[in-house]
């Protein structure tokens, strides 16, 4: 699959600072330390609905560390997937009265637009889960020729109870875990599993659905965790930087990945950090495509909103924050983007090195992007009531703000 176009980012003096990210394993912040490519993975879009505000700022999130690292001169080995067959998809598709495939193709192309328009960096490689299924069905057999996984009706189950490892990243306890897991896409209820929670790997063909030719394991279709690990292992390996996503990815998905990748491997740690963002509301409730409560990021543009006031919207949260989607909230992001214009647009103004610093120290600190903007508003102020004689600061300020928050001013 195809990602999207990268805007250019503006090389800055100096270099960055190595990122100190919360990791949901310790349940506190770690100092990364990744090779020259550092290596990252994010969890993309089920596309049936089109991107809403939520996803956008979970992907800011994970744009701000690949910016982070690009900052101290790293390159980065960044994945993401689209989960382009599950059942949420063909559901939609057959209420819709669609071609499944059809309505994954559209979802996806206005997603590469608004993470286009959003300044959003693309990954490295983008893969659907359909163009996955030769490399997960290998891995599926080797989980049951090991033991790890096992049959029931044709369906290929996980054995949770083949990791030591396994709840070592949620910390849920059992009730928790099976409630969390009927939530989303799990079937504890479902008789003859050896546990209630583990998840399918491949399910058997169903008349009327997809399926796809499984060797030995028959015709099927993948499971939703698989499928992002078969992706990561395949172009990241074991043991890469971050495995990032949504909070509500945390269990079962980023749980049960890493558990089906220790499996496979008999290696620790799947990734050496669990980043997630926190989940954004409409309405006092998750912003959610099964519940409907939703602001999509194509809407605004059609109402001529400008893309970097979407994204300076999402750069005003910390990101492991759950918050609110608000009028007022786009309303205050359209007045700063003005304010910050019209400070750049100066063709002088206060020295900005020490700016630049305080941005990078903001983002290399668990990627608090809402105290980079106050330092920018810093800025700002003492351009609007003093101004300043430093010819290249303007010009530097919009290099920064675009370089490190993905910002075009
Ligand atoms: N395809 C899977 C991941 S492999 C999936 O969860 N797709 S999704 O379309 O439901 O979500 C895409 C990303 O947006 C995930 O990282 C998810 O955690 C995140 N996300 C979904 N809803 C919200 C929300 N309301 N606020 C913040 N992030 C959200
Ligand atoms: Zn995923």
């Amino acid at each position: 699959m195809h990602a999207w176009p990268a805007s250019e980012v503006p090389a800055l003096p100096g270099s960055g600072r190595d990122l100190r990210i919360h990791d949901t394993v310790t349940g506190e912040a770690i100092t990364l330390a990744p090779g020259p490519v550092a290596r990252i993975y994010v969890c993309g879009i089920t596309p049936y609905d089109a991107t809403h505000i939520g996803h956008a700022a979970t992907y800011n999130a994970f744009d701000l560390v690949q910016r982070v690292w690009l900052d101290t001169k790293r390159q980065v080995h960044y994945v993401q997937n689209v989960t382009d067959v599950d059942d949420p998809l063909l559901v939609r598709a057959e209420r819709d009265g669609l071609d499944w495939v059809a309505l994954a193709e559209r979802e996806t192309a206005l997603f590469r637009e608004d993470m286009t328009a959003l300044r959003m960096l693309p990954p490295r490689h983008y893969i659907g889960a359909v163009e996955a299924i030769p490399g997960i069905v290998p891995l599926v057999e080797r989980l049951r020729d090991a033991g790890a996984a096992y049959e029931l009706d044709g369906d290929i189950y996980y054995s949770v109870e083949a990791d030591p490892h396994f709840g070592e990243i949620s910390h849920l306890d059992a009730e928790a875990m099976r409630l969390l897991s009927a939530e989303r896409g799990g079937d504890p209820d479902r008789p003859g599993k050896k546990n209630p929670l583990d998840p399918m790997l491949w399910m058997a063909a169903r008349e009327g659905e997809p399926s796809w030719d499984g060797a030995s394991l028959g015709r099927g279709r993948p499971g939703w965790h698989i499928e992002c690990v078969a992706i990561a292992l395949d172009l990241l390996g074991m043991g890469f930087d971050v495995q990032g996503g949504g909070s509500d990815l945390v269990f079962p998905h980023h749980e049960m990945g890493a558990s089906h990748a220790h499996a496979l491997t008999g290696e620790h740690p799947y990734a050496k950090a669990y980043v997630h963002a926190g989940m954004v509301a409409l309405h006092g409730e998750k912003m959610s495509k099964s519940k409907g409560n939703l602001v999509f990021v194509s809407a605004l543009r059609r109402d001529g909103v400008d893309p970097a006031a979407i994204r300076l919207a999402l750069l005003a949260h910390h990101y492991r924050a759950d918050w609110e989607w608000t009028e007022e909230v786009l309303d205050q992001a359209v007045e700063r983007l003005d304010r910050w214009r019209a400070a750049v647009s100066r063709p002088d103004g206060p020295s900005a090195d020490a700016l630049v610093e305080e941005i990078r120290e903001a983002l290399a600190n668990d990627l608090d992007a809402p105290a980079a903007l106050a330092a920018v508003d810093r800025w700002a102020a003492r351009q609007a009531e003093t101004g300043g004689t430093d010819e290249g600061a303007p010009g530097l300020v919009s290099r920064a703000v675009d370089a490190l928050l993905g910002v075009a001013l």
